[in-house]
């Protein structure tokens, strides 16, 4: 793994108090890892440990050799453990456990802050140890292997109580949080799961991978701090940490552009682009986009990428030709780890799928199941496995013809869970973190250093350092949602909630893509606070600004709306470029949420701030703290500036741009 841009390590042992907020890196190192665990299934099968206490740097047992480094750097701790088979036998890896001491008292009330899976996956603040059952845990296969790094959860790690890639517990008014995370993730997927407040059990997922005889595994590092500031502002260190470790991509310029998706969904054709094209054409100094993507519908068959169905009888080189004809970047999705029974793909190559280990047949993994991808009578979408040559081979040639030969610059990956399914793999070497890796890395090599590449659907730490932008959260749609129904359909409100709890990330592990912008008043069920707080929470996030409307129902007051946001949503993009978004309350779940951006010259702070629930809410400005100066609020559904006294009056479902000035 390189690094190359991460500080030089300490190697003595000293206070970093003068360096960063963390008080003592010496305490955190010595007296919060607590233990380092390694389990495994020796040749004889049968399922073993290997432990490290706590001072202790390396054991060795029966040929197999476990040792962990301490690093100090970026503010907080960095621990790494290596493995290595010095014996005669191979091995097979199940996981590697650290144990974390947070210093909280048991009993005292405590949050911690569950990180969700993949793109789509809810992310928020729970309180510690009060539940070990999850809505999940009766739900079916397709939504556990879509929301859960493991479809079933060790009885001691219960969905309920574990986090993904990393967490933070904060307790009662102690000052100080705990952030624990892993900043790689190259090699595996991992876990955190507190089960209660004195205790954080970090866990890599070596999905029982062979270790051969000679052989060494390093794990991904894990990175721990402990600080007197927000939740969001450690969730931003973590991010800060795992990107320079994963070497970021977060230089692409801010990206604009439409996507077909929201209005037309499966039933888009080339007709409807077409006339999408020249609306944007005409209406480019209302709408200055630079993209235009088309997503799901135009494929022959899902698995199919290169050809395209009846509603696109030109075929995919002469779209991309008209796009850029009228100067756009062309853009196209694809679920490339996907693929149904009526694909050339799957009746071609039935080797190249993730097979089933519960069923003797070589039977494919199922991984979603959708009536509009397949014309066959089994509806279900199975897993492509990267671990295989061939088929990563097919990856590389694919992407390439895709973007040199076609002409698609900007590249929407979805689906890509798919990869890290469980099953048997071609490569038993391979975790399925690395083999999401590795389908990746084939489809950087092919697509080239120059395409844009969004991550969608996406397990959340496989793809820093591949990807340009990611959407981190579910799908918005034409209509708000229901708060009270919990988590799972698509609706606006839970983009939201994910928009908010995930600012964190942008542009330090990539350009966020907080999903589609809707403008237009007809034929949708969104109202207009609610058109405008979908707005404004995408604009505060600084991320991607994608318009998914049947350009035709845009009138010139939408145009001028677009205007007002996309300079806002520029001016936050590169206020983050120095200082991160952040959420106001992390770890909250109350219904009024936001965000906060701060300019880096101390040229005044923007915020937003959304009433998502039901009822109208009230918030007073002093509890902001917004820091001195005059705030206007900005309603985006009138185009409104209002002059903020003590409160903010915000109806359900609306939000406000709040801008700060320094007088
Ligand atoms: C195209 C869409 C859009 C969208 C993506 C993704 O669980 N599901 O059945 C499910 C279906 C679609 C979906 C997410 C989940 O949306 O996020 O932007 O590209 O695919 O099919």
């Amino acid at each position: 793994m390189n690094s190359p841009t991460l500080p030089e390590p300490i190697s003595s042992i000293e206070c970093l108090a003068a360096r960063s907020p963390v008080c003592n890196a010496h305490h955190v190192a010595k007296d919060l890892l607590t233990r380092i665990e390694l389990r495994f299934i020796d040749a004889a099968g049968q399922a073993r440990t290997l432990a490290l206490g706590p001072g202790e740097f390396s054991s060795v047992r029966d040929g197999l050799a476990l040792s962990s480094r301490l690093e100090h750097a970026l503010g907080g701790t960095i621990v790494r453990a290596t493995i290595s088979n010095r014996g005669t036998d191979a091995v097979r890896l199940t996981a590697a456990l650290f144990e974390i001491s947070t210093g909280f008292a048991p009993t005292a009330p405590a949050r911690f802050f569950k990180h969700g899976y993949q793109s789509w996956s809810a992310s928020g603040g729970e309180d510690v140890g009060t539940s070990r059952t999850h809505r999940r845990d009766t739900a079916g296969f397709i939504t556990r292997v879509n929301h859960q790094s493991e479809t079933i959860r060790p009885p001691e790690f219960p969905e309920s109580q574990t986090s993904e890639l990393f967490t933070i517990v904060e307790s009662g008014n102690a000052p100080e949080r705990v952030l624990a995370g892993f900043i790689g993730a190259a090699t595996s997927l991992s876990t955190l799961t507190v089960s209660s407040p004195e205790k954080i059990v970090a866990r890599a997922i070596l999905d029982d991978v062979t270790l051969a005889p000679g052989a060494h595994r390093e794990i991904d590092p894990l990175f721990i701090a402990v600080a007197d500031e927000s939740a969001a502002r450690l969730a931003a260190r973590w991010a800060d940490a795992a990107g320079r470790w994963m070497n970021a991509r977060v230089s692409a310029p801010f990206q604009r552009g439409w996507c077909s998706w929201y209005h037309y969904f499966h039933a888009i054709t080339e007709d409807a682009l077409r006339a999408n094209i020249k609306s944007l054409e005409a209406m480019r100094s209302e709408f200055p986009l630079d993209v235009v993507q088309l997503d799901d519908g135009f494929q022959s068959a899902l698995g199919d990428w290169d050809t395209t169905n009846a509603k696109f009888p030109s075929g995919l080189k002469k779209i991309a030709a008209e796009i850029r004809a009228a100067g756009f970047k062309a853009g196209i999705w694809t679920a490339p780890f996907l693929a149904a029974r009526d694909s050339r793909l799957m009746i071609d190559h039935p080797d190249w799928f993730i097979t089933r280990t519960d069923t003797g047949d070589h039977e494919p993994v199922r991984a979603g199941h959708n009536p509009n991808w397949t014309a066959s009578d089994d509806k279900f979408a199975y897993a492509l496995d990267p671990s295989n040559p061939a088929f990563a081979a097919h990856l590389r040639h694919l992407f390439a013809k895709l973007t040199h030969d076609f002409g698609y610059s900007y590249l929407k990956l979805d689906f890509l869970y798919a990869a890290a399914v469980p099953g048997r793999r071609h490569d038993p070497n391979l975790t399925r973190g690395e083999t999401l890796r590795r389908g990746l890395d084939a489809i950087r090599a092919g697509a080239g250093d120059d395409a844009f590449i969004l991550g969608c659907g996406c397990p959340i730490g496989q793809a820093v350092g591949v990807v340009d932008g990611m959407r981190i959260g579910p799908d918005v749609s034409p209509f708000w949602g229901s708060t009270a129904s919990g988590a799972g359909d698509p609706s606006t409100v839970y983009a939201l909630d994910a928009i908010i709890a995930r600012s964190f990330m942008h542009r330090r592990l990539w350009l966020n893509d907080p999903d589609c912008l809707m403008l237009r008043a007809r034929k949708t069920r969104l109202t207009a606070d609610e058109r405008a707080a979908l707005a404004a929470t995408i604009i505060a996030s600084g991320g991607m600004l994608l318009i998914s409307d049947d350009m035709s129902l845009l009138d010139a007051e939408a145009g001028k709306l677009f205007g007002v946001v996309a300079q806002i949503a520029q001016e936050i993009d590169s206020n983050a470029e120095r200082e991160p978004v952040l959420a106001l309350d992390l770890m909250s779940t109350g219904d009024v949420r936001g965000l906060i951006s701060q300019n880096a010259e101390g040229k005044g702070t923007i915020a937003m701030l959304l009433n998502r629930g039901d009822t109208p809410a009230r918030v007073q400005t002093s509890d902001l703290k917004l820091g001195a100066g005059e705030i206007a609020a900005l309603d985006l559904a009138f185009d409104e500036k209002i002059e903020i006294f003590d409160t903010i009056d915000l109806p359900p479902h609306s939000a406000r741009i709040l801008r700060v000035s320094i007088k």
